[in-house]
């Protein structure tokens, strides 16, 4: 059957459309269907995916999965976590949205510097994918990726935060990955390998 993908960021649409392309899943975007974007008003990933994946089930009558998704600092306590698209977002809404996300990686950089030059500079992608039903059941599923925020930004691949995250174990950020291989080893990537696995048996 049809899976709503209740997601409006282009980035995102754009991954989780190769991850699911293998299992022949007809994917219909939320913004095609003209479905609202309701208030994410949840303080976790969890609370904010399932609010997206049942609001798009039931506004849609079809299946939908939503995707919500964040940096977090360890020296900054998690954050900015749930609220990393409020960083860019509110923050700095006038003007483009390129300038916004280097504003706010720049403020999360600031941040970290100005807890010293020995401050250390672990993060991690969080990812929760929801599932849900017209009939309002749900599933969910968290991936993680860790690694270090690097300074300046490098690359131009992916979306969001990528150009300022290092995988652990390589020396190259998100955004300098194919998306082939930024595939194999994100949070997303990781959160899909469960769903997968439960859904599709494989
Ligand atoms: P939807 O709610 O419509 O899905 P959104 O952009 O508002 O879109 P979130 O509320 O989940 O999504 O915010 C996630 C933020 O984390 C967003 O600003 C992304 O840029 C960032 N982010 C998530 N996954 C990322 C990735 O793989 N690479 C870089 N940044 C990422």
């Amino acid at each position: 059957g049809k899976l709503v993908i209740a997601t409006h960021n282009a980035g995102k649409l754009k991954e989780i459309s190769a991850l699911l392309a293998p299992y022949g899943t007809d994917c219909i975007s939320a913004g095609s269907l003209g479905l609202p974007e309701p208030p994410e008003t949840g303080k976790t990933f969890v609370e904010n995916a399932v609010i997206k994946a049942r609001a798009a089930a039931e506004a849609s009558g079809l299946v939908a999965l939503a995707d919500d998704s964040g940096l977090s600092v360890s020296a900054l306590d998690g954050r900015p976590g749930v609220y990393t698209a409020d960083w860019a977002e509110r923050q700095w809404f006038e003007g483009d949205p390129g300038r916004d996300w280097y504003m706010a990686m720049g403020k999360v950089e600031g941040m970290l510097q100005a807890l010293g030059p020995d401050t250390p500079r672990d993060c991690w992608f969080c990812c929760v994918l929801a599932l849900a039903w017209p009939d309002g059941e749900y599933l969910v599923y968290e991936g993680r990726a860790n690694g270090t925020l690097t300074w300046p930004p490098r690359g131009t691949m992916g979306f969001g935060y990528d150009p300022v995250f290092v995988p652990v174990g390589r020396d190259v950020t998100f955004a300098e990955l194919e998306p082939d291989e930024k595939k194999a080893i994100s949070h997303r990537a990781d959160a899909f390998a469960k769903l997968v696995a439960d859904q599709f048996g494989v």
